[in-house]
């Protein structure tokens, strides 16, 4: 096994409108960020993905880009985010970009100079049909938008205000390596790169029969020379750091995007959690799982992410955010950080903030959310069913404020806050954590330093337990001479299992746990509601 040090690393995602607004006009921003970096540097995190803030209408809060070489007002200036990275370098962290080039906004000069006439020598930059096919979008019912001036549709994967680059186009393809070397030249350590496996498109665009599977979006033939010419030409010359966001992807073709022979990606997030498995399945969870490692290990690196901005928060998508709130963010935490491949934690996280169930759709703000609203209540059917069915998958429950203590408005800012901040902010924020010490905060802090001084987190093999349990999730990691044994039960019920003989017989010193273990050699175990713990186990007995 290869050793590297982004494997070896901790991402901390910050969504910076919803982090910290240091001049009151309800975003989060940079300055915001540079603000609170003791805070992120104080939890352990090696490496952290800012969310985009170049110029932007800011339809889809920033992933419509307008200039790719400035950064939005909301977010401060482009000298702003210099110093930012240079204090993120001064405080011993890397600083990861987010890197959206399947699109841009409708208001980049590039699309306004190619619809502007069909014979402009922009025109090609985008894709263009003179008839619509039957697929669908992300976020509207066809991928075509017809454009009045020249009397042709244009291709977009997400929104109209998205519209497509046509990778085909080596003008295009240098245009985008140019704005990454802009970037990695200002010495930024790598790229998140959004939808990275939708740039290349299936020839002629042919009807499809199941128009509401819309993976023809992705890993489409051409997808792995594109990736290529972008690290022959790019990537190779810095020492950064890559993971590309991939949806629609088996462990199979996932290797095909980060083997380590490959020379395209570092690692990947694939969806087979976020998108695929709107609640807790142990099974299914299980299954994918051991497929990604049987697929990656040894070959290509995973990455390893229970929520983000686009998914709701894991405690309560997963967990259990009343009773055990607590116990189950600790206890989601120690499977984020042991299963194999690295961790990202998205902001909030780390005190074990909840998703939020606004009362109206106003409140809501997300474009995704929007448009499947006005789509199903056009159709016809109940606004306040379609509302309902929204709210458990709603990409804005992860995107309130940071709760940072219990001052108004969570003390994110002292103006309105762009959107609602969750109203448990008196009771989950990070002052309270900070003066906890048993709080969800100090859990993750232990995990990560924990990462620091034990390889066998990072490099560790990964033999699974109690293989078909429906509560427990168990399985060993070994490197060199540590063998950790990891003990989860997923469920609100208190449960009892045996370990089998070849475990129970061996000395087990406890690393980490989130309730006080009572027994500790024994070889009956009675697991409570979400407990984890974590055991350092002793050669085979
Ligand atoms: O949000 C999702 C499901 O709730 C995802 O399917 C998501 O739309 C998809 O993974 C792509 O996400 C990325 O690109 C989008 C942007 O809206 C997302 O915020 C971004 O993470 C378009 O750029």
């Amino acid at each position: 096994m290869k050793k590297a040090w982004w494997k070896e690393s901790v991402v901390y995602q910050v969504y910076w409108r919803s982090f910290y607004d240091t001049d009151g006009d309800g975003y989060g921003d940079l300055e915001g960020v540079i603000q609170k970096l003791d805070y992120i540097q104080n939890l352990g995190v090696d490496v952290i993905w800012l969310n985009p803030c170049y110029e932007s209408p800011d339809v889809d809060n920033g992933y419509d880009i307008s200039d790719y070489r400035s950064v939005m007002s909301k977010a401060g200036t482009l000298a702003t985010f210099e110093r930012l990275l240079q204090e993120v370098h001064s405080h011993g962290m890397k600083l990861i970009m987010d890197l959206v080039v399947n699109h841009t906004s409708s208001q980049h000069p590039w699309f306004k100079e190619a619809r502007s006439s069909k014979d402009h020598p922009k025109r090609d930059y985008y894709i263009w049909s003179k008839t619509p096919n039957n697929w669908r979008s992300y976020f509207t019912p066809s991928v075509w938008e017809y454009d009045e001036t020249t009397e042709e549709y244009y291709f977009h994967s997400f929104a109209v205000e998205q519209p497509d680059l046509n990778w085909q186009n080596p003008k295009v393809r240098q245009e985008v390596y140019s704005l990454m070397k802009f970037w990695l030249d200002k010495g930024i350590d790598g790229f998140r790169m959004d939808v990275i496996n939708l740039l290349a498109k299936q020839e002629g665009f042919p009807d499809s029969n199941h128009p509401e599977d819309i993976s023809y979006l992705g890993n489409n033939p051409g997808i792995h020379e594109y990736l290529r010419e972008m690290h022959e030409e790019v990537l190779q010359h810095y020492d950064i750091f890559t993971v590309g966001e991939i949806p629609f992807v088996t462990p199979e073709d996932g290797l095909l995007y980060v083997g380590e022979d490959r020379r395209e990606l570092h690692t990947l997030f694939h969806f087979e959690v976020c998108d695929n498995m709107s609640h807790w399945d142990m099974q299914r969870f299980k299954d994918i799982q051991r497929r990604w490692y049987n697929g990656l290990w040894g070959k290509g690196w995973n990455s390893q992410f229970l929520n983000n901005h686009d998914h709701t928060r894991l405690v309560t998508r997963f967990g259990n955010d009343s009773e055990y709130r607590v116990e189950s963010a600790k206890c989601f935490a120690v499977l984020l950080h042991m299963l194999p491949g690295m961790p990202y934690i998205f902001q909030g996280e780390e005190i074990g903030m909840t998703g939020v169930r606004f009362d109206s759709i106003e409140d809501y703000h997300d474009i995704a959310m929007k448009n499947k609203y006005k789509e199903e209540v056009d159709k016809g059917r109940k606004p306040e069913e379609v509302f309902e069915s929204l709210l458990h998958l709603a990409r804005d429950n992860s995107r309130t404020p940071m709760q940072w203590n219990d001052s108004p408005n969570a003390g994110f800012t002292t103006g309105t806050p762009w959107i609602k901040v969750n109203p448990n902010y008196k009771e989950i924020n990070v002052a309270k954590a900070l003066k906890d010490p048993n709080s969800v905060y100090y859990f993750y802090r232990k995990l990560i330093q924990l990462r620091k001084e034990h390889q066998v987190m990072v490099y560790g093999d990964f033999q699974e337990l109690f293989e078909d349990h429906q509560q427990i999730y168990s399985f060993i990691r070994e490197y060199e001479n540590e063998r950790w044994l990891v003990l989860l039960n997923i469920s609100d019920l208190l449960v009892e299992i045996e370990l089998p003989e070849s475990l129970a017989l061996v000395e087990k010193e406890i690393i980490l746990e989130n309730y006080k273990v009572q027994e500790v050699s024994t070889d009956e175990l009675k697991l409570k509601p979400y407990e984890a713990r974590i055991y350092r186990i002793g050669s085979r007995g």
